[in-house]
């Protein structure tokens, strides 16, 4: 009976490492970051004729950028039609050549 019990209460363990183990796996697949993840922020200038706009951005996961304020560039004019200085927008960024540029923006007020 001894031998038994040892033998059930082993069995048991294994199975809750296990389940862990899944757990985990799980987790991980979540944490990888998108590319194409948007960060939002607020504009404070935009400069059309440069190109360039100033945002107050959250976080930057794909570019492993912390909040801040910044010029970006953006990768076309038209960009900056949809948007003027105190909005709240969604962006996506990366990195080109050295230079941050901003790939899609778009107003969260609507
Ligand atoms: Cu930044």
């Amino acid at each position: 009976m001894k031998t038994l019990a040892l033998t059930l209460s082993l069995l048991l363990a294994g199975g809750h490492a296990l389940a862990q183990s899944q757990t985990n796996d799980h987790d991980s697949h979540h944490a990888s970051p998108a590319a194409s993840e948007t960060t939002e922020a607020e504009v404070r200038k935009v400069d059309k004729a440069a190109k360039k706009i100033t945002l107050k951005h959250g976080e930057i996961k794909n570019l492993d950028m912390p909040p801040m304020t910044m010029v970006f560039q953006v990768k076309d004019a038209a960009l900056l039609d949809q948007v003027q200085a105190g909005d709240k927008v969604r962006f996506t960024a990366d990195k080109i050549n050295g230079a941050y540029i901003v790939l899609t923006i778009e107003s969260m007020k609507n």
